[in-house]
């Protein structure tokens, strides 16, 4: 993964009460196990990441575009307690999503009107 920057440590800091609420949510939902599902929780927890990271990004101003993917990669990783077997997946599975999604965004809106600004390329 490579070390963390300082300012990636203060947004994790910022954003551990936001994880720990996406965290809560999908505790809640009634996910009833199964790949299909786990897949469905990935999927949430990655869209709810990005907001989140973009927030902390537009109040801090101090982070790369890798330090904001690797930051939302690690809130889903967070988020998710998967089946040991999948667990070590999440986070790797989390920034292709993250980028894809990130992706649409800019083309569907526009990076503008998105607010998305991260994870280009
Ligand atoms: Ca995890």
């Amino acid at each position: 993964m490579g070390t963390k920057s300082q300012a990636w440590e203060e947004a994790y800091a910022r954003i551990r009460p936001e994880i720990e609420m996406v965290r809560t949510i999908i505790g809640s939902m009634d996910f009833s196990g199964g790949i299909v599902d786990d897949a469905q929780a990935l999927y949430i927890a990655a869209q709810a990441m990005v907001p989140i990271v973009e927030r902390a990004n537009n109040e801090m101003k101090l982070l790369s575009s890798d330090d904001k993917l690797e930051l939302a990669a690690q809130g889903v990783d967070d988020a998710l307690k998967l089946p040991w077997y999948l667990e070590p997946l999440d986070k790797p599975v989390a920034k292709t999503l993250l980028s894809r999604i990130v992706a649409f965004l800019n083309k569907s809106t526009g990076a503008e009107a998105s607010g998305v600004s991260f994870i280009r390329g």
